[in-house]
This record gives structure tokens, sequence and C-alpha cells, in this order.
């Protein structure tokens, strides 16, 4: 475990990263992180944003496909934090030189509607919820070349930089919906299966991290499933993610 002190320097460290938009080398060039020492960089990190003054609005899932899983070895999901700062408006503009290479990622959103009870083990998290959304996200790992270990994607607040989400409509079943992400030329698609195989299971291991984690699950809160394709780079024009019976959300990158 490291010491407090090191977990404010590398939280610090971080934050600069994203705040100057230049990378930085993986945390475990020269640091033997733990799972909770990489929380605990999180958590400072999201201090950080608060002081200068955002809002946390929601919480975000990684690794929710078995192919990012095999790819880092684990067989655990991942959870960050999302902030006000990060929001894009349906149809908004994002500007490509505010991140250092921005990503996006095709994902299904849910919103809390009543605060969650942690210490419930009875808890439906399911009816927790009332609304959701297409939704995308843009990820921009503070690492040089996108070389991180578990840990590092952890501390780093799980690469989360942006996220834009669709009209809202009742929940349904979306287990296995035609999930298409276009960004500029680039295009991907995939399925909403691609997210734990369903994304309805996001929720209940969203509710498992946040027991673990002691995380808040809040009424008004957006929380991001996981992402049902491949990442493809954030580029100039216009970025949309469309999910079969969802709808869709864009953005113009520029
Ligand atoms: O799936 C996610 O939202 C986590 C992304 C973290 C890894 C990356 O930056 O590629
Ligand atoms: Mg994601």
């Amino acid at each position: 475990m490291i010491s407090a002190e090191l977990t404010g320097v590398l939280a610090q460290r971080l934050d600069t990263a994203q705040t100057s938009r230049r990378d930085t080398p993986s945390l475990a060039d020269g640091h033997e992180l733990d799972i909770d020492d990489a929380y605990a960089v999180q958590a400072g990190l999201l201090a950080l944003r608060k002081a200068r003054g955002e809002r946390i609005v929601g919480v975000k899932l990684g690794f929710t496909s078995k192919a990012k899983m095999a790819q880092m070895g684990v067989c655990d999901v991942i959870v960050g934090r999302l902030t006000d700062a990060m929001r894009i408006a349906d149809g908004g503009e994002v500007e490509l030189s505010g991140f250092i290479h921005p990503k996006v990622e095709p994902e299904v959103a849910y919103r809390i509607c009543r605060d969650v009870d942690l210490d419930d083990p009875s808890v439906d998290i399911e009816s927790c919820v009332d609304a959701m959304a297409p939704a995308l996200e843009i990820i921009d790992s503070r690492y040089r070349d996108f070389r991180f270990t578990y840990t590092d994607v952890v501390a780093d607040n799980t690469s989360a930089a942006g996220f834009a989400i669709g009209p809202w409509r009742p929940v349904e079943d979306v287990c296995d919906r035609a999930v298409r992400l276009r960004a500029g030329a680039e295009e991907a698609v995939g399925s909403t299966a691609a997210i734990l195989g369903d994304p309805v299971r996001a929720l209940h291991a969203l509710l498992d991290m946040a027991r673990r984690r002691r995380i808040p699950l809040c009424a008004g809160q957006v929380v991001l499933a996981g992402a049902a394709t491949a990442a493809l780079p954030l580029a100039a024009g216009l970025t949309e993610c469309e999910v079969a019976g969802l709808g869709s959300v864009t953005v113009k990158g520029y």
C-alpha cells in the first residue's frame, strides 16, 4: 500500500496531465500500486476536480466486454466517475484540442431515479433507474502511447473525459440490440450484448463495485454501462452512436 502523500502526488500528476493535455508515463514505471491504491489515487483526482468546482453527475463502467477483460488480464469491471465538466449536449460541439488523444465509445446510459442504499442487502438496483438512452463516451487515457496497466487506468478515473446522452426513454430490455458508431470517416458495428452480455448486468456489477468502493449512487445521476464496440479515434466532424430501438446521439468534433 502506498502512502497518503504518494497518493496525492500521483493524483496531482494525472490531474496535471489532463489539464495541460500532456501525457504522462505509466505510474507502474517506478511505483507498485495495488487496486486499493489505484482507487485511492482516483479519489484524489476527483477531489482536485471538485476543488475546481466540478460536480459528480454520474458513474461509468469500463472493461465490460470479454475482449477488453482478456486484453487486460482481468475478470472484473472498473468504475470511474463523471463530472459536469465532462458533459456534452446531444448534438453539441467538442474541441479536439481539449484532449490528449481522445477516442469515442458507443454506450447505453441509465438514469438513477432514487438514492441507492448501499447497505441494504435487498436493494433492487433495476428499480432504482427510470430511464435509458443511447450515449457516447469520450475516453482520453492520460498515459503516453496508451501504455497503461489495470491499476493505472483505475487511478486515471478509467480514462473518463467526456460524455453525451441521447433522448431518455423508459427502461426496456436491450440485451441484444444492434449498435453503430460513426466517428468521422470510421465506423464500428456491434451489439449491446457486448456489454456484459446485457447492459442491465452493468447495473448489478455497478452495485457490487459501489458497495466495495463506497461510491454513492444518487438520484439524478447517469450510469454509463460500457462500450458496445471497440473505441474509435474521436475525429473532426460528426460522431454518432445509434442503438436499435433506442435512437441516437451525436457530437461534432472540431
Ligand atoms: O471502457 C471504458 O470506458 C474504459 C476505458 C479505459 C481504457 C482505455 O482508455 O482504453
Ligand atoms: Mg466507456
